[in-house]
C-alpha cells in the first residue's frame, strides 16, 4: 500500500488530499505542554527519545493527520557541529556565533551521526509505532536559514551580519555553506535510513534574499542536497519550503529537483496552479492566523484552497507553523473539513 502523502508528492491527484501541519507538535497542545515540563531544556527534550517520540505522535493521535513530522529542530545541526545552542524559555535560540572563515575551525563534521543518534532513535521508534497509513516526515533546515542563526547568534530581523558576510567574502561564506550542505545531506540520509519516508527542507528565511543571492544561497545549495539525498535514497520524496520566495519560487521549483514546493501564506492560489503545480506537487497554504481565528471564515478559506489546488497533486498544510495560542478545537475543525471535503 502506497500512503496518501507519498502518492500526492509523486504527482498523483487525489480525491481526498492528504494533510499535516507545520509545527503540529507544540505549545498549543496541552499534552505537549505537560511533556515539555518534564523535559528540562528544549534540546534535551529533542534528544530524549521517549519524550520526543511521544511529542511526534501527539498530533497524529489527536487529529488523525496523514503524516507525523519528527519532533526535533533545525538547530540540532549547528549543535552537532559543535556550536553550542541553547533555548531560553520565551526567548528564541542562542548560538555561539560564527562570523569568519577562521572561526569555522571550531566546528567539525566528525561523529555527526553519533552525536545525532538520539534523533535517529526517535525516527526508528516513531516509524515502529505509527498507524500503518500515516507517513513519517524527516526534515532539516536549508543552509541559508541555518546559517542565519549561526552567524547572527540567534534570531534576527534584518540578517545584516549574515548578508554582509555573504556579500563581502564569497569564498569564506561558501566554506560555511559547504559544511552545512554536507551536514544537512548526511542528516537527511540518516533519517531516511532510520525510517523517514519523506523529507522536508525548511528555508524559512529564503524571502529576505535578493534574486542573485536567492540563486546562490537558496537554489544552488538545495539542488546539491537534493542530489545527495536522491543518490543515497532514490524514490524518497523531497519537499522544499522556500518561505517568502515570491516569484523566485518558479526557478526554485524548476531547478532544485524537489518533488513538491511548500507554498507560504502569501502565494496566490491561481498563480501557484499556473506557475508551480505545472512543475511539481504543491503543499500549503492556510494562514496560521486564520487557523487561530477558526470558525466559518477559516472553513471558507480551507475550501477555497482545496477547490483550487486539489485539482492537481496537492498536500494540505498551513503557510507557516501553528501559532502557540491556537485553540485546539480550531485544529480539529480544520482536520474534519479537509478529511470530509469532496470535489464533487
Ligand atoms: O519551548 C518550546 O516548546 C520550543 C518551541 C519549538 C518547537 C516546538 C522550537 C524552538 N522548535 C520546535 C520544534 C520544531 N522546529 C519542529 C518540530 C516538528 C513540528 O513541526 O511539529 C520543526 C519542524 C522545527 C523547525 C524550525 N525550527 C524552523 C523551520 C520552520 C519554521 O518555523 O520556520 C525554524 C526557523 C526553527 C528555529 C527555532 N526553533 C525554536 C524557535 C523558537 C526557533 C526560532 C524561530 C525564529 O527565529 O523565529
Amino acid at each position: 500500500m502506497i500512503k496518501l502523502l507519498v502518492r500526492a508528492l509523486k504527482g498523483e491527484t487525489l480525491a481526498r488530499p492528504p494533510f499535516w501541519l507545520m509545527r503540529q507538535a507544540g505549545r498549543y497542545l496541552p499534552e505537549y505542554r505537560a511533556l515539555r515540563e518534564r523535559a528540562g531544556g528544549f534540546l534535551a527534550f529533542c534528544y530524549t527519545p521517549n519524550l520526543a517520540t511521544e511529542a511526534t505522535l501527539q498530533p497524529v493521535t489527536r487529529f488523525a493527520t496523514d503524516a507525523a513530522i519528527l519532533f526535533s529542530d533545525i538547530l540540532v545541526i549547528p549543535d552537532a557541529l559543535g556550536a553550542e545552542v541553547t533555548f531560553k524559555q520565551g526567548d528564541g535560540p542562542r548560538i555561539d556565533p560564527i562570523r569568519s572563515a577562521e572561526q569555522l575551525s571550531s566546528l567539525s563534521l566528525a561523529g555527526l551521526e553519533d552525536r545525532l543518534s538520539p534523533v535517529y532513535e526517535v525516527v526508528s521508534r516513531v516509524s515502529n509505532e505509527l498507524p500503518e497509513d500515516v507517513t513519517l516526515i524527516g526534515f532539516a533546515g536549508a543552509p541559508w536559514t541555518v546559517a542565519t542563526y549561526m552567524v547572527e547568534g540567534g534570531s534576527s530581523k534584518d540578517f545584516a551580519l549574515t548578508k554582509s558576510w555573504a556579500y563581502k567574502n564569497e569564498s569564506g561564506f561558501a566554506a560555511l555553506f559547504d559544511l552545512l550542505i554536507e551536514a544537512t545531506s548526511r542528516h537527511l540520509v540518516a533519517q531516511i535510513r532510520h525510517g523517514a519516508e519523506v523529507v522536508q527542507i525548511f528555508d524559512s528565511w529564503a524571502g529576505v534574499l535578493s534574486a542573485e543571492m536567492f540563486e546562490r544561497l537558496c537554489i544552488a545549495p538545495t539542488r546539491q542536497i537534493v542530489a545527495r539525498v536522491r543518490a543515497a535514497a532514490p524514490g524518497v520524496p523531497i519537499i522544499g519550503f522556500p518561505r517568502g520566495a515570491g516569484i523566485n519560487m518558479v526557478s526554485y521549483a524548476q531547478e532544485t529537483g524537489v518533488d513538491a514546493v511548500g507554498l507560504d501564506t502569501t502565494v496566490p492560489l491561481d498563480w501557484a496552479v499556473r506557475e508551480i503545480q505545472t512543475h511539481c506537487a504543491v503543499q500549503g497554504n492556510l494562514d496560521p492566523v486564520l487557523l487561530r481565528t477558526g470558525g466559518s471564515r477559516m472553513v471558507t478559506a480551507i475550501r477555497e484552497i482545496l477547490a483550487n489546488l486539489a485539482k492537481g497533486p496537492f498536500v494540505f498544510n498551513l503557510g507557516h507553523g501553528v501559532l502557540p495560542d491556537t485553540p485546539v478545537e480550531n485544529v480539529a475543525l480544520l482536520a474534519n473539513t479537509v478529511r470530509n471535503w469532496s470535489s464533487a
